[in-house]
């Protein structure tokens, strides 16, 4: 039942010293996601899509997105004069600053990637950057006479959900177009669903022309995860499928990502979006407060979590009241309610106990509001995403920062990264023997594979090192 507009819109609080380890452990817990229930749905989507193709796909788009396409795919460029003119000078003006931005910070993942070739130092010892293709070379020579070395490649074919629905994301699609276009992916599909009169929003295509999108796959849902996983007529199949969607889109990525005939990796399992905000004492109740809603506004599922250290009632209240007066003042309060209902305050001894607590949480955004938030960095092990003091909001990682806001969710942030270069990279190794470096450790290959049975892997080495002897006797 819709509650009533004058309930306090207020997060329940406990205190850690209260709480026993059974109730601990459940405060840790995202919601379950119902997620064989929801393939069940994708699984004859996907199906379709798999064996109708562009038809099955106009069709299914028809159905959940009401727009009426001739084609599902365009092709650059995707924006001309018209669509320029319907996009407002600000927010053209605050794309290309995210772009910059985005473009800056994801540019220099690349260099990071591996060490610099020794043979690249300068003629006064400067280390010099490997240009091109060889950029983040990693060469080791492990004994004499053998090198190896990691180089990444480009994922040849990508595709980029960028969602649609409630809200239009064009942030999105730089956040997963930029490091693809960085990792210089000869292909990339930017999927995102068709608004019911078959369009897609100008600030979208403005930033689909910017990241050098190759195609536009005007669906969404599982049907667009489908033609991107199988390929249609019109649409190219993609090695990797990255970006945040809805659970069907989650639902079927994962699915098509186990199908040995799609050969499709995706980038993480996506859940609803979280924060997790430490404040003390010091922490301004009202900038508290606008964090934690920012996160709330993004959905009912939306977990927030503020971590208050060793906080006074009175700076509770604080906080709680300004939820409450600022959450009023949304437009999308119904939302916030939802997402607040479900939302937790601890409050923790210490500093120590604060971390610990969102080290266990791993949550994918956490804001740091805190006297000497550096500090607190260094003992952070599980986040997605780190906001460091009191003027670090996140909106300004979800927009402009350069940081990307495609994160691990439901803890994932234990074992994933968020959206990166490396994301739209595979990393190549390689080995380069010398006779010197083959007889060198030749007899000790030898050794571990007659140790495994396997003698054709010793023959290998065996005929070479017999070659290597005549060599030396004729
Ligand atoms: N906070 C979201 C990203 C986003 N926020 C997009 C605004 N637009 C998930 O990290
Ligand atoms: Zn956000």
């Amino acid at each position: 039942a819709p509650k009533d507009a004058d309930a306090p819109i207020k997060i329940q609080s406990y205190r850690f010293e209260d709480l026993t380890a059974v109730q601990r452990k459940e405060l840790l817990k995202r919601p379950a996601l119902r997620t064989e229930q929801v393939m069940d749905i994708c699984r004859p989507i996907l199906r379709a899509v798999k064996t109708g193709g562009d038809a099955a796909l106009l069709e299914l788009t028809e159905k959940f997105d009401k727009a009426k396409l001739s084609t599902p795919v365009r092709h650059p460029p995707f924006v001309d004069d018209a669509v320029m003119a319907k996009i407002k000078p600000e927010v053209k003006v605050a794309i290309d600053i995210a772009y910059n931005n985005i473009h800056k910070f994801h540019k220099a993942q690349k260099t990071t990637f591996g060490n610099k070739k020794a043979a690249s130092t300068g003629a006064n010892g400067v280390v010099e950057a490997i240009e091109g293709e060889e950029d983040g070379v990693l060469e080791v020579e492990t004994m004499p006479g053998v090198v190896c070395r990691r180089f990444a490649r480009p994922i040849e074919s990508v595709g980029l959900y960028v969602p649609g629905g409630s809200a239009v994301l064009p942030s999105t699609a730089l956040m997963l177009g930029v490091p693809a276009q960085v990792a210089r992916c000869p292909t990339v599909v930017l999927a995102t669903p068709p608004r019911p009169d078959g369009s897609i929003s100008p600030e979208v295509l403005y930033c689909a022309e910017k990241v050098g999108a190759t195609a536009i796959l005007c669906a969404g849902g599982a049907q667009a995860v489908a033609a991107m996983a199988y390929g249609t007529e019109t649409c190219p199949k993609v090695d990797k499928i990255v970006g945040p969607g809805n659970q069907f889109v989650t639902a079927a990525k994962m699915l098509v990502q186990n199908e040995t005939d799609a050969i499709v990796s995706i980038d993480m399992p996506a859940g609803p979006s979280e924060v997790l905000v430490v404040a003390d004492e010091e922490a301004d109740p009202a900038f508290v407060a606008s964090d934690l809603l920012s996160q709330a506004e993004h959905g009912p599922d939306s977990q927030v979590v503020l971590v208050g250290i060793a906080l006074s009632d009175a700076q509770l209240e604080a906080i709680e009241a300004e939820v409450d007066k600022q959450a009023r003042a949304l437009p999308r309060v119904d939302v916030v309610r939802q997402a607040i209902d479900k939302s937790v305050t601890l409050i923790v001894p210490t500093r120590e106990a604060a971390i610990e607590w969102s080290n266990a949480y791993a949550p994918e955004h956490l804001i740091l509001q805190t006297a000497n938030p550096e500090e607190l960095v260094k003992s952070v092990t599980n986040a997605g995403s780190v906001f460091v003091g009191q003027w670090s909001p996140e909106s300004c990682g979800d927009y402009m920062s350069g940081t990307n806001h495609s994160l691990p969710t439901a803890a994932y942030a234990k074992s994933y990264s968020g959206v990166n270069v490396g994301t739209f990279e595979k990393c190549i190794t390689s080995q380069s023997l010398t006779r010197e470096g083959l007889k060198g450790f030749g007899q000790n290959v030898v050794d571990l594979a007659m140790c495994e049975g396997l003698q054709a892997h010793a023959m290998a080495v065996k005929i070479r090192l017999d070659r290597l002897q005549e060599g030396v006797s004729a």
